[in-house]
């Protein structure tokens, strides 16, 4: 154990003369951390629980965590490396500060009406100014059929009944996992401009989530989201995890980050049953 010690002390001052560096020591914790591995026994075993539901249950997480491997728009490589460590531990820093780089419309996601329109942007409808009570509230999950994209055919096939608001819509995406996969895939499915106009016309829906990285199917990748966000009424929120949810009512709970400026953001989304 000393001589473990006693090492680790001498590669670090060789390291230290070496690169000549003013560097303090390594933070105290992290020598620990490093000392207790040596020992053994008697120390508490740390284990990463992580969850997708809690209390039983009760509480689902409908969120994707972000991955280097998850999916990322309109290429083959996943998200990629998002966390990068200018300041750590290891590095004699006081505590680990990582930075976080990727798109705003990355993961789970929520669209602003600057995403699409040029004088909305402009005047300021970025993530911040999205209203917390249409993001918040009862939302029914439906499943949609599977062999087509969302049309108007089938937004009326849906029977979703007057005074519904907020929507989870679950579709062939979940079935072929896409959100799981590294690769990106333009054959998802979306809503196609005529459903997205159904919706619009026809319902008293202000919130449309998916489980693909778009709201709109790739063939009418604009046209649907001019639709849905003319009236800056609609929020959609994209890619959310449906998988194992059972069809139904449940409370939805959605907070954006506050992202002055920003058209797009990650986003948190539970259900409560
Ligand atoms: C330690 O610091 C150097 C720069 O001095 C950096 O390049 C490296 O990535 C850091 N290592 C870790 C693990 O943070
Ligand atoms: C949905 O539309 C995309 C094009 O945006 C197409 O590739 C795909 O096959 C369609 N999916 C279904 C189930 O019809
Ligand atoms: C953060 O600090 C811990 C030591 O407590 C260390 O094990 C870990 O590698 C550090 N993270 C990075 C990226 O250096």
């Amino acid at each position: 154990m000393a001589k473990i010690v006693g090492l680790m002390l001498l590669v670090q001052i060789l390291f230290l003369a070496a690169t000549g560096a003013a560097a303090s020591s390594a933070h105290p914790a992290y020598e620990e951390e490093a000392a207790a591995c040596g020992v053994g026994g008697g120390e508490e075993e740390l284990v990463v629980i992580r969850r997708e539901e809690y209390d039983g249950g009760r509480i689902l997480d409908i969120t994707h965590a972000y991955r280097e491997d998850m999916p990322s728009w309109e290429t083959d490589e996943g998200l990629g490396q998002f966390l990068c460590f200018p300041r750590s531990m290891k590095n004699g820093s006081l505590a680990n500060n990582s930075e976080m780089k990727m798109g705003t419309h990355s993961g789970t996601h929520v669209d602003a009406p600057g995403h699409v329109f040029q004088h909305y942007f402009e005047a300021g409808f970025d993530v911040d100014t999205l209203d917390l009570e249409v993001l918040n509230g009862p939302a029914l999950l439906v499943d949609v059929p599977r062999d087509k994209n969302i049309t108007a055919e089938v937004m009326e096939s849906l029977h979703i009944p007057k005074g519904v608001r907020r929507v989870l819509f679950r579709t062939l995406n979940t079935d072929r996992k896409l959100m799981w996969k590294k690769e990106y895939h333009t054959d998802y499915v979306g809503f196609m401009k005529d459903g997205a106009q159904w919706l619009v016309d026809n319902t008293d829906i202000k919130l449309v989530g998916v489980d693909y990285l778009s709201v709109a199917a790739y063939a009418d990748l604009i046209p649907s989201h001019l639709v849905f966000l003319k009236s800056r009424e609609i929020i959609l929120v994209e890619a959310l995890k449906l998988d194992n949810v059972k069809p139904g009512i449940y409370s939805l709970h959605c907070l954006p980050l506050r992202l002055l400026g920003a058209e797009g953001s990650p986003i948190r989304c539970i259900l409560i049953k």
